[in-house]
């Protein structure tokens, strides 16, 4: 079904045929334009900016490129189309009709994993709020935008999933999103990385490279739910990641390409001399990698957790790629490698793979992340530059499942107290490293333009040139 814009909320989910649904949800929608206004992008409200708006499902021209006045953007919401006749791929339920509504015995589990998932999504826009001020370029500005829309609707996602299937519980939940914060003592987000600051561009670059892919991958393995409204939904969403990814890991890589190109042309490699050049040193890059990926790591949750297990079992959340997987798609009777810290060394164990299955997820995303970081290695090596990023070790700065509290280096030995503490900020950005960071940022928006310690994009949004008016200002 085609999206009609011709209605308050955009949607193809045929919303005006349930007029009491559609009722509590454009009563739901100026809750969200309020928290916009207050919780999102900070001083935007006047502005116009080349976005993107979904205009289709279809997978040839789903977008549409114009300049929108930001707290004008149409939110919408969107499912891809049904396939006919898709069954159950996996758990207790395989081969038999994925649903159309909510099982009963499966109402909470359920309602609580969509719920985390749209938690994320405002909680992210609360930590971008302040970088517009200090954007490193039009072009940074508009893609920085263009996320925070993107999250915005992700959460419309959710919230039709909420009060469409889940009643006056559902209806609740969806008010509760708007009023948790990022970092709130009181009030935070669900989960430990959206309460972390994003207070610089560079942090900005590693979470759209680490943590959208989270994203990334807790979408996947909903795509693969029993419950065909939250597949098709995730399935729309992912379309979208992508670029979120992109954002981030170009970012990243022009940092590089800028550190080294300055470098190479003042043959320096000590930081402080690095940094006295107004750009970033390659060792502070490591450590901003660090904290980003470990982060990250911890939003896979326990590595043996029986959550995970009965979302399985019982057709809620698949594993990423579980139609290509070739195995039985029940799990029952194999084993996953996870940590068993238990003796005090990082020793491995088999545990039931059902139980496993935060791990693999965990695992599957390692794999994709470790991809980009090659890619940004050989910007290094191009410049000549002898200086290689990688991953930390899995153990490294965990916070969630038997791994949390135990002091592991980067590259995987367990350490003493005293070393931790004489290493910690060789190995994570200091006060200092964010402070240095956070002295370079300043708002640069006249078009063209780009701060020192970034390098231009190869190319341009759409295929617009690097120097187009992405953000009028008005
Ligand atoms: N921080 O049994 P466990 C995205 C809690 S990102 C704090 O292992 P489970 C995006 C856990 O809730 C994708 N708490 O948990 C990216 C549980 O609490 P209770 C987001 C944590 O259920 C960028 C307890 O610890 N989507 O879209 O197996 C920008 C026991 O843990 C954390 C999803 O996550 C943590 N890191 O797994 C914008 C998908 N980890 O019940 C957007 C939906 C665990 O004991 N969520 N806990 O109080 C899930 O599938 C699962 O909830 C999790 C946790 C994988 C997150
Ligand atoms: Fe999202
Ligand atoms: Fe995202």
């Amino acid at each position: 079904m085609s999206i009609d814009y011709g209605q308050k909320i955009p949607n193809n989910v045929d919303l005006s045929s349930d007029k009491t649904l559609q009722r509590a949800l454009e009563h739901w929608q100026p809750e969200f334009l309020n928290w916009w206004g207050a919780m999102g992008p900070d001083g935007s409200h006047a502005f116009d900016v080349y976005l993107r708006t979904a205009v289709s499902v279809d997978v040839g021209g789903w977008t549409h490129y114009d300049y929108v006045r930001m707290p004008d953007y149409r939110w919408g919401i969107f499912l891809n189309p049904a396939e006919s006749g898709r069954t159950v791929g996996f758990g207790d339920h395989k081969g038999e009709p994925v649903w159309q509504e909510v099982p009963g015995e499966y109402r909470s589990n359920l309602r609580r994993i969509i719920v985390t998932q749209g938690d994320t999504e405002p909680a992210s826009v609360e930590q971008q709020r302040l970088l517009g001020l200090s954007c490193p370029s039009l072009y940074d500005l508009r893609n920085l935008f263009q996320v925070n829309v993107e999250e915005g609707r992700h959460l419309w996602a959710m919230v039709y999933l909420l009060h469409r299937y889940f009643g006056r519980d559902g209806r609740e939940e969806a008010e509760a999103l708007l009023e948790r914060r990022s970092g709130d003592a009181d009030k935070p987000r669900i989960l430990g990385a959206f309460n972390e600051q994003t207070p610089d561009w560079l942090s900005f670059f590693m979470f759209t490279y680490f943590t959208d892919r989270d994203g990334k991958f807790q979408l996947a393995a909903l795509t693969e739910s029993a419950f065909d409204p939250l597949a098709r939904t995730t399935k729309f969403m992912l379309r979208e990641e992508s670029h979120h990814m992109f954002v981030g890991e170009s970012g990243v890589g022009r940092i590089l390409q800028r550190t080294c190109e300055v470098m190479a042309k003042h043959k320096v490699d000590d930081p402080a001399r690095v940094r006295a050049l107004g750009v970033i040193d390659l060792p502070t890059m490591q450590r901003y990698v660090n904290f980003h990926s470990s982060v990250t790591l911890d939003l896979f949750g326990s590595d043996v957790s029986s959550n995970a297990a009965t979302f399985y079992t019982t057709g809620l959340k698949g594993r990423f790629d579980e139609g290509r997987m070739q195995d039985n798609h029940l799990l029952k009777d194999q084993t996953y490698p996870v940590f068993d810290p238990s003796s005090g060394t990082l020793a491995v164990r088999e545990a039931p793979a059902l139980n496993a299955l935060n791990e693999k997820l965990r695992d599957d995303f390692v794999k994709d992340s470790i991809a980009g970081v090659g890619r940004w290695n050989r910007i290094i090596q191009k410049a000549g530059i002898d200086f290689k990023l990688t991953v930390p070790h899995k153990a490294f700065h965990r916070q969630i499942g038997p791994l949390a509290g135990l002091k592991v280096s980067p590259d995987g030995r367990i350490v003493s107290e005293a070393e931790w503490s004489a290493s910690v900020a060789h190995w994570l950005p200091s006060t200092e490293d964010r402070a240095f960071v956070q002295s370079l940022m300043g708002r640069v928006v006249e078009s063209g333009k780009f701060a020192n310690w970034i390098a231009p994009p190869v190319s341009g949004i759409n295929q617009q040139p690097v120097d187009f008016q992405y953000v009028r200002f008005n």
